[in-house]
Order: structure tokens, then sequence, then C-alpha cells
């Protein structure tokens, strides 16, 4: 049977995978007796995730642990405060789902989302279909070995759809002929949906983690469908995705329509705001409602895709100006149509970055700087000897490898701006930082680690810490971050590794660099910017702050200061440390998203 292809558009099959309560289930798989009780993971004062035998009793992800043991006084509390175990539970899960993978198209989003994109899979079992016995087909999981693989029926989806479609009737239902081959858009997302379920099934069996999973034909959709059946469930959304009839609603607008413009990913926070100020003519009282994106106001995709003159232009208008993306009214209108061409990214053996940070209520002293300065870099250091070293298999001793050296060390703070007249304090995201080359030292594997570490800290931190922050105190900062970054791949004895292959090195600092446009130097006119071009130095703003962001990348032995252009970028991001970007509460010392933080603070007051 030859394999029909549908339009250009709905041609990939994605699946979106996103673990159920987490943090939660990584206690559980630790220790199986957790899994009858009710049990939440504590951060600071606040309960992170919580099973779901614990949601059963009326507990929620982001409560006050107070708040949490009065409704369940046999709540089972664990602290869940160092990230370590669930950093190592969220790659090993990663690389069981990469392992299906033909493409090596995988992208993990924070620690418990996962993005397969598995066109080529289906395409092939697409041709394996015999017409003449759909119902008792086989799903080849290796293109060379007819028997890996499991028995299914491809006239049926696996597991819910959107629409639902009942049990007694044909899995599609045809009332519009739509134009974007219909048939085999349904074929094809049939043939994931039941991939899908094997992987889930897999994933529980094999691992012991239970998934949420969505399955359509781009990033947007397969994630944002996924949501409807929760927890150990999976949700496919059926075709139609176009039409033929303007006047028509296409499954995807009748699915995407209903949702608060603020949920649709790639839409932040800040740009949402500016769609509802304008849907609604005033500011939307977002103060009130809002959680994480959505406001008691709600303002659906519907609302806005209907609004009139509302396309994209007028979204490049809300949305477009100084420090936002190109093209963002298009990527927007693109969304709200549920339109989302991003490729889901090939796996990565090595990270863009390794970055550590801890957040404070109050960091004002130089020993307390210092002392956190050590815990970072030793965390830092652990971190690239984890991600950054592997056996050396040329060798018969048990060596290890750098598989990649990071070239630039960046230390970041972000100060707390000064009390304003009438007691308030400003709410700040910006960081500083600076960076410098990072020294040969930190490669030495002989060298005991606490060497390195204090090393690090005295020779380099220190005074890069001393020079970010000229003023002896006064400086009151809410988090200190170590990173390092610009990744040069290490050639191996074998000519497998990064290094010998120089287009693949040349393609990634391509990657690397493309949203990046390089400016003049002297053109910045901010203050700051302009100390920093002074002193030879990169002073960076937080990108969620919406500002001009400017770092500086060594070309060569050449320092170019470059201008990030997006504000809050429509590509997913790679979230490789998954703690940028956390503030911290002043009143219960939760960590949180910096654009929860309105919501929590407002969460206090009400309580007050
Ligand atoms: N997390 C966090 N701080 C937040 C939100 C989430 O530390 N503000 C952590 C805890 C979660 C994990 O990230 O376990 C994944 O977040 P999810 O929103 O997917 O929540 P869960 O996986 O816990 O629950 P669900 O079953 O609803 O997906
Ligand atoms: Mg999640
Ligand atoms: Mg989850």
């Amino acid at each position: 049977m030859t394999a029909a292809r549908p339009s250009k558009r709905h041609h990939r099959v994605i699946i979106h995978f996103d673990y159920d309560c987490f943090y939660a289930s990584v206690f559980e798989a630790e220790n199986p007796a957790l899994k009858s009780v009710p049990l939440a993971v504590q951060q600071k004062q606040i309960i992170v995730t919580c099973n779901y035998e614990a949601r059963r009793c009326g507990l929620r992800k982001l409560q006050l642990i107070n708040e949490a043991r009065k409704i369940v006084p046999d709540l089972v509390i664990v602290l869940g405060e160092d990230l370590t175990r669930f950093r190592d539970a969220s790659k090993a899960l990663y690389k069981f789902l990469e392992s299906f993978t033909w493409s090596g198209k995988v992208e993990r989003l924070g620690f418990d989302e996962v993005f397969m994109d598995v066109t080529d899979i289906i395409d092939f079992n697409q041709s394996l279909l015999n017409p003449n016995d759909l119902t008792n087909s086989f799903f080849q999981l290796k293109k060379n070995d007819p028997t890996v693989g499991f028995a299914f029926d491809s006239t049926k989806i696996a597991g819910h759809s959107f629409p639902n479609v009942p049990e007694t009737q044909p899995p599609i239902l045809e009332t519009i002929i739509p134009i974007d081959d219909h048939e085999s858009l349904s074929t094809r997302l049939i043939l994931g949906s039941h991939l899908a379920q094997h992987l889930r099934w897999s994933l529980e069996e094999q691992m012991g983690y239970t998934s949420t999973v969505g399955i359509s034909t781009n990033k947007l959709l397969s994630k944002l469908v996924g949501n409807l059946n929760k927890p150990k469930g999976q949700t496919t959304l059926l075709p139609p995705y176009v039409l033929d009839k303007e006047d028509a609603e296409s499954n995807v607008t009748k699915f995407i329509d209903s949702h608060d413009i603020g949920k649709i990913p790639g839409i932040g926070f800040k740009m949402s705001q500016k769609i509802r100020n304008h849907v609604l003519s005033r500011p939307a009282d977002f103060e009130m409602g809002l959680i994480y994106g959505g406001t008691k106001e709600s303002v659906t995709v519907r609302d806005v895709r209907l609004f009139p003159s509302m396309g994209p232009e007028l979204l490049e208008k809300l949305l477009g100006g100084v420090g936002s993306e190109r093209g963002i009214g298009g990527k927007a209108w693109g969304l709200i149509n549920g339109i989302d061409d991003t490729e889901v990214q090939q796996a990565k053996k090595v990270p863009t970055q390794i970055s550590i940070e801890d957040s404070y209520i109050r960091l004002e002293t130089m020993p307390q700087v210092i002392k956190e300065l050590r815990i970072l870099a030793a965390s830092l250091i652990k971190r690239m000897h984890i991600d950054l070293l592997e056996d050396d298999d040329d060798d018969d001793s048990p060596a290890k490898r750098w598989i990649a050296h990071p070239k630039t060390l960046r230390l970041s703070t972000r100060p707390r701006p000064p009390l304003n007249s009438d007691g308030t304090r400003t709410r700040s995201f910006n960081r500083i930082s600076r960076s410098c080359p990072l020294p040969n030292f930190v490669f030495n594997l002989r060298d005991g680690f606490d060497a390195i570490v204090e090393k690090l800290v005295q020779e380099i931190l220190i005074p890069m810490f001393r020079k970010l922050h000229p003023y002896p105190s006064g400086w009151n900062l809410s988090l200190v971050n170590v990173c390092v970054t610009n990744m040069v791949e290490t050639a191996s004895e074998d000519g497998k590794g990064g290094g010998r292959d120089i287009g693949r090195m040349f393609k990634k600092q391509e990657e690397v660099l493309k949203e990046w446009k390089v400016e003049d130097r002297d053109v910045p006119p901010d203050p700051i910017l302009e100390a920093a071009a002074e002193s030879h130095d990169s002073i960076s703003t937080d990108p969620s702050a919406g500002n001009e962001v400017v770092d500086s990348i060594m070309a060569g032995s050449e320092e170019v200061i470059a201008t990030q252009i997006s504000e809050e970028p429509v590509e997913w991001e790679d979230d490789e440390d998954e703690d940028e970007n956390r503030e911290m509460c002043h009143e219960c010392g939760a960590t949180m998203p910096a654009f929860a933080m309105a919501a929590h603070e407002r969460f206090h007051s009400l309580e007050a």
C-alpha cells in the first residue's frame, strides 16, 4: 500500500510526554511503599507537587505546607530541595524514550516533558499496512527487524481522542471534507496513538513511571491535547485539521479556541497580558485571579481570534517593538491558529551550558557570599563531571575523558532594588553578570576535587564578584548563578567525537549564535551597558524581564557584544537548567518561576 502524505503542515507526527506528579513519582520509584499513601514533595514552605493519592484527598500543586497538613493530617512529606534525583531520573527516562526513535529527534522540556518526532517510524509503518486486513496489523519498532514490535488494530485509535469518539462508532467521524488528505492523516494519527500507547506502557513497565501523553502533528497541539486526560492517559487530536470552507470549524480550531490565551505555550506571560489588555480595551485585572498565566477575566483564544481586525499585523503592533522577537505577530497568530512549525530538536550529547544557582532571602555580606560561591562551585564541578566526562574506551584503564570543554565561565547575581519611599519594593528579575575564560585547572582530574573548588572560588569567582559589585556592601542579592557555557566538543581517538567533525562543530556554533545579532559596541545608550563597555565587561540582564539582553561571546580572540532580540522566545527553550529565572517568596521562602510570583504574593495577601 502506498502511503499518501497529508499536506505539508501536517505531515509530522509528534508525541508529547508529561510524567505524572513527577517529583513525587521519583520518590515512589525509590520507595514503592509511598505509592499507596498521600505523598507531597516540599520545597521551602510549599508543596511543589503531590501524588494522585494526595490529590484525591483534595491537595494540589503549589499549596502551602501548613494548609496541606490541615486538609490531610496523615500526609507524608518528603524534602525535594536537592534536585539531583529528579535530574537523574529525568535523564534516564529521556534516554529510554530516545532509544525508540530512529531520527534521534527527541527533546526534553524542563525535567518532566519530552517531545518525540516519530514521523519516520509512522511513514514506514503506514507503508506496511495491509488494506485487506487492517484489524490485524503489526507495528514494527525496528526497520530491519520485522519481529520487533507489537500487534494492533489500525482501524481504531488507542486511548482517548478529541473530539471524543464513542466506542460504538467508527473511529473517525467524517462530517466535512477536509483539504488535508483526511484519510491519510487519520491513519497516521491512529498509528501514532498505538506507538504512544506502547511507549507509555513500556515506560511504566520497564522504568516504573506513568505519564500523560498527547499525539498530534506539531509540538503545540500535542502538548495541549495531552492535558485532556490526566493522569496515566493519552489523547489524540483527530482530523480534520484543515478545511476548505472558511466558516467551518476544524478540530484544531475547536480544540484550541477554548483555551485561555495565557495557556498557549509560546505566548508568554507578558505577551498574553498585552493581548488581554487589547481585547478588553483596558488593563486586565490580572492580580485578582492570575495563577500560572491564567486570569479570572478569561480571554480565550477564540475571543482573540475573532476580535475585530485581529491578525498578524495587529499582533505585531501589540507585541513587536524593542526587545521582541522578529516576526512575533505572525508567530503568535500562527499559535492562535494551532500552527507551530518548530522542529523537535535532535538529542544532544553535550548540553549547551551547565548552570547552577540558588535564590536567597537576603545575601549581603562577603563571608556569606564566599560560603555560597563555594557551594555553587562545588555543585558546578560535580555537574561537569557527570555531564561532560565519559569512560575512555580507547584505554584499558578506567580513565575518564572530557567530551566537551566549556570555554566560558559566567557569574550572575540579581540585586534587589532599594526600597521605594512608601516602603514597597519594585520587583526586579534583572540579573547582572560577568564572564571570563574558564581556567584550565578545572579540567584537571588528578588534583583533589576540593582543591579545584577552592582555587576556582579564590582565584576566579571572588575577584569576578568584586568586579561585579565594586562596593563592599549594600547589594542585597536575591540570587547567585554560576554557569559554564560556550561548549567545544572534544575529538576522540576513534574520530567519533564531535571535535573531529568540523562541519558538525560549525553547525553547532551557528545554532548557538543564530539568535544573537551583533551590534556596535557604542550603540546601547544604557548607562549600565556603557559602564560595561568601558570596563570591557559583559553585563547581561535577564531575558524574561523583557529587557535587551547583552552578553559577550568570545569569537576567536575578538570580543563582541551581541544583543539577543527575543523577549519571550516563541521557540521552545531547551530547559537544561530549570532553576533559571526562579524567584523566592519573602513570605514563605518558596521558590517558583518569576512570572508566578505576582499570583503567589496575592495568595499571601488573601490569607491575611
Ligand atoms: N515544579 C516545581 N516548581 C513549580 C512547578 C513544578 O518545582 N512551580 C516541579 C515539580 C513537578 C515537576 O516540576 O513534579 C513537573 O511539573 P508539572 O507541572 O508537570 O507537575 P507534576 O508532574 O508534578 O504533576 P502532573 O501530574 O500534573 O503533571
Ligand atoms: Mg510538566
Ligand atoms: Mg508532570
